[in-house]
C-alpha cells in the first residue's frame, strides 16, 4: 500500500496504521504524520524503542496503537534499550525458538531532544558497534513534550520556552544527519511527512538493509512553533521550497539530495507563518538577521549545486 491512498474511514486503515484518538497529540503534529507513514511501509514486525518525549504519549499503558512491540526508556537510552533488544532476538534465534520469519525490526523512535543531545553518545557507541537498527527522530525543534525549551535543534533566532529575546535562539542547529554520516552507517537519510513518496522510498530502502539506519524526520509542530494547526502541510512543504530543510540520503557512502528545490523561494515565507519567528518582522523588521538565515540556506545550496 502506498502513502498516496485515501483512507475514508478508520476501517479502511490497514492493520499498521497508527490511531491516533484517545492519545493526547496536537492537532497538525507533524511529527505524528510523519511516524504514521513510516509504520505504514515499516509495518507490525517491529519493536519500538521510544525515548521520552510528545511520541511516548501515544502509549497510554495499558492502550497502544503500535500493532507489534513498544518500549518506553529514558531520553539518552533508546539505543542502549535497542542494543537489549537486538541481543534477545539474536539469542532466541541462535537457540531456535524463533525463526527468520518471527524476527523483528528493532526502530529507534526519539525525538530531537533525545537524538541532537542527550541521546547522543549512546547512540554513536550503537553505531560502532554496528548495531543492526533503524533509528527515527522526529524533529520539531525543541523540547516539545515540556513546553518547547531549545534544544540542539533549534534553529538561530526562534523563540522559544528559554530563548524570549528579541535575537531569539543564539545558536546554530546542529547537523544531525553530518554526525551520523561521520560516523560511517549502513544508511542516513531527511524525510518529511509532507513528501510521502520521497518518504516512503526511503524507509523501503533502509528496511532493506542491515546495521544502523538513521531516518531525520522535519516534525512541523503548531504548539511549539506557534502556528495554525491546518497550516501544518503548508509549512512541512514551504521548508522544503525554501531549502530549509534539504532531503537527501547517504548510501554507499555517498550523500545524494532526493530532491532539489530548483528556484527557491525566499526563506521569510516560511519564517512569517510562525509566531516563533514573529519578532524578526515586528515591531520592526530584523534584516541583519532576516539575511544571516537567508544567506547560510543559500551558501549550503551553493556547495550542493
Ligand atoms: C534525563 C531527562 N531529562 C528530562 C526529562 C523530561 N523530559 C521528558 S520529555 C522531554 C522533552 C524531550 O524533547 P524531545 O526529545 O525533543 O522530544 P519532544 O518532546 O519534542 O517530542 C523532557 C525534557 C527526561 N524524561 N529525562
Ligand atoms: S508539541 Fe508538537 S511534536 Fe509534540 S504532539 Fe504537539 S504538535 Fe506534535
Ligand atoms: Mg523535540
Amino acid at each position: 500500500m502506498t502513502t498516496e491512498t485515501v483512507f475514508h474511514s478508520v476501517k479502511d486503515l490497514p492493520s499498521t496504521h497508527l490511531l491516533g484518538s484517545g492519545t493526547p497529540m496536537c492537532a497538525g503534529c507533524g511529527g505524528l504524520q510523519a511516524i504514521s507513514q513510516i509504520y505504514d511501509v515499516l509495518g507490525s514486525k517491529t519493536v519500538f524503542v521510544n525515548a521520552a518525549g510528545c511520541m511516548t504519549l501515544l502509549s497510554v499503558y495499558p492502550f497502544t496503537p503500535f500493532r507489534g512491540s513498544w518500549l518506553y526508556t529514558s531520553m539518552a537510552s533508546a539505543p542502549a534499550g535497542a542494543q537489549g533488544v537486538r541481543d534477545a532476538l539474536d539469542i532466541l534465534r541462535e537457540r531456535g525458538e524463533i525463526d527468520a520469519e518471527d524476527d523483528l525490526q528493532v526502530v529507534v523512535l526519539t525525538g530531537d531532544g533525545a537524538a541532537y543531545g542527550m541521546g547522543l553518545s549512546a547512540t554513536s557507541a550503537a553505531i560502532d558497534r554496528n548495531l543492526d537498527f533503524i533509528y527515527i527522530c522526529y524533529d520539531n525543534e525543541g523540547y516539545g513534550n515540556t513546553g518547547q525549551q531549545s534544544s540542539s535543534a533549534t534553529p538561530h533566532a526562534a523563540h522559544t520556552a528559554t530563548d524570549t529575546g528579541m535575537r531569539g535562539a543564539p545558536g546554530f542547529k546542529k547537523d544531525l544527519f553530518s554526525i551520523w554520516v561521520a560516523n560511517r552507517p549502513t544508511y542516513a537519510a531527511t524525510v518529511i511527512g509532507t513528501e510521502p513518496l520521497d518518504l516512503a522510498r526511503k524507509i523501503e530502502k533502509a528496511a532493506s538493509l542491515t546495521g544502523p539506519r538513521l531516518i531525520l524526520s522535519l516534525a512541523p509542530c503548531p504548539t511549539g512553533w506557534d502556528y495554525e494547526p491546518q497550516d501544518s502541510v503548508e509549512i512541512g512543504r514551504l521548508a522544503v521550497k525554501t531549502g530549509v530543510w534539504p532531503l537527501k540520503e547517504y548510501v554507499d557512502g555517498a550523500v545524494v539530495h532526493t530532491k532539489t528545490p530548483r528556484k527557491r523561494e525566499p526563506v521569510e515565507s516560511y519564517l512569517e507563518r510562525q509566531g516563533r519567528f514573529a519578532h524578526l518582522f515586528e515591531p520592526r523588521r530584523q534584516d541583519e538577521l532576516l539575511a544571516e538565515i537567508q544567506g547560510r540556506i543559500d551558501r549550503y545550496w551553493d556547495a550542493v549545486e
